[in-house]
């Protein structure tokens, strides 16, 4: 048996958030970035997942040797404590040059500011030691149909793609899909829609996928398979393991919090294939309650961490022979009250499909 998967986890600083929503403002003061970074060992997390301007902040009013200057010494603040940086994102959806979105805006030299604010994004990431981008590709969608035209709008994503993957022959895109929010529709809504354009492009080997699990229920798609799609491929780079409450604006959940099974067949998935054993990091996408206290700024943090590691033991600890059994004699009922019970931490010696009580008159 190989061994033991020792699983390296990793959130970004905006994931210690001070609360705001849009009905209402901050209820908790802001932390540093060092700040930040001094809490990410104690918590058990050793990588840092950056959006560009968390880095360099200002990012668009500096020249190149400023932002070179700024990003070795947060690389250094990583280095210091121990951490690494996982990946550099660009926040293309903040600018005022992308409000009609990115790649996709009908503007040409907006279009233009998106393109080299994304290489802009590679030269950071390699002054953090990191190859990898990824991209979130908040606002290239639409909120009508007829604002875009929707085939163009792909080709002008792939075209976007193949320049970034020219400037830096050594750079990995990881594009992490959501199917709504901010826009209407987005124009790469699921993992299939990544891994396609991933063929698509100029070096399918260095484009893959970063799946978050709110993003996937909110296309109406179970987390897990997603995750199992993109493995099938050799396409699943990073995670953003969280949870959602159904249908609504992405909650950003701590895991499992509200469909724990859900969240075990996530960790299952993950386990099975192997996932982490290459390097790949367990993020962890979530935002703590608004509700929460100045001092309870990470809680959420260090529970879905626990969550996870939990829930390896689960699908470590599972009778592998029982369900093999009840796979081949088809009986997924008592397949489906074992894992409950199992979850449940019940004894389990008790499922099985005998459990139908004889009816004495008929002897059916
Ligand atoms: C929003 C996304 C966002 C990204 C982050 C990294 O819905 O989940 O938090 O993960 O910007 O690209
Ligand atoms: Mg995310």
């Amino acid at each position: 048996m190989s061994e033991a998967t020792k699983y390296r986890f990793s959130f970004g600083p905006w994931n210690i958030s001070e609360g705001a929503d849009p009905f209402g403002p901050e209820v908790r003061s802001p932390y540093s970035l060092e700040e930040k970074l001094d809490w990410y060992l104690p918590l058990g997390f050793e990588g840092v997942q950056f959006h560009d301007d968390d880095v360099v902040e200002g990012i668009d009013g500096l020249k190149p040797s400023q932002v070179t200057k700024r990003a070795q010494e947060v690389c250094q603040s990583l280095k210091d404590r121990g951490l690494v940086a996982e990946f550099v994102a660009p926040r293309l959806w903040f600018d005022p040059k992308t409000i009609d979105g990115g790649f996709t805006s009908n503007c040409a030299t907006d279009r233009a500011y998106a393109l080299d604010r994304c290489l802009r994004t590679i030269d950071i990431a390699r002054e953090m030691d990191t190859p990898n981008v990824v991209l979130w590709l908040a606002r290239e969608g639409t909120y009508i149909r007829e604002a875009k035209n929707a085939r163009v709008a792909y080709e002008r994503i792939l075209e976007t793609i193949n320049k970034m993957l020219d400037y830096d022959p050594e750079v990995n895109i990881w594009i992490e899909p959501k199917p709504n929010e901010p826009m209407d529709h987005a124009y790469l809504p699921t993992i299939g829609h990544a891994i396609a354009i991933a063929y698509q492009s100029s070096d399918p080997t260095r484009v893959g996928g970063l799946i978050e699990s709110a993003h996937a229920i909110l296309a109406g798609l179970d987390p897990a398979d997603e995750m199992a799609f993109a493995l099938a491929h050799g396409k699943l780079c990073s995670v953003h393991l969280n949870d959602q409450n159904g249908l609504k604006f992405d909650q950003d959940k701590s895991f499992g919090s509200a469909n724990l099974r859900s969240a075990y067949n996530q960790v299952r998935v993950l386990e099975e294939a192997g996932y982490g054993k290459r390097g790949e990091f367990v993020g962890l996408d979530v935002k703590i309650m608004r509700t929460q206290k100045q001092s309870d700024s990470t809680a959420h943090l260090a529970n879905s961490r626990d969550t996870f590691l939990h829930l390896v033991e689960k699908v470590r600890t599972v009778d592998r022979k029982l369900e093999q059994e009840l796979i081949e004699a088809r009986d997924y009922e008592a397949l489906d009250a074992y894992t409950l019970r199992h979850l449940l931490g019940v004894p389990t010696e008790a499922v099985s499909s005998s459990q139908q009580p004889a009816l004495a008159a008929s002897g059916k």
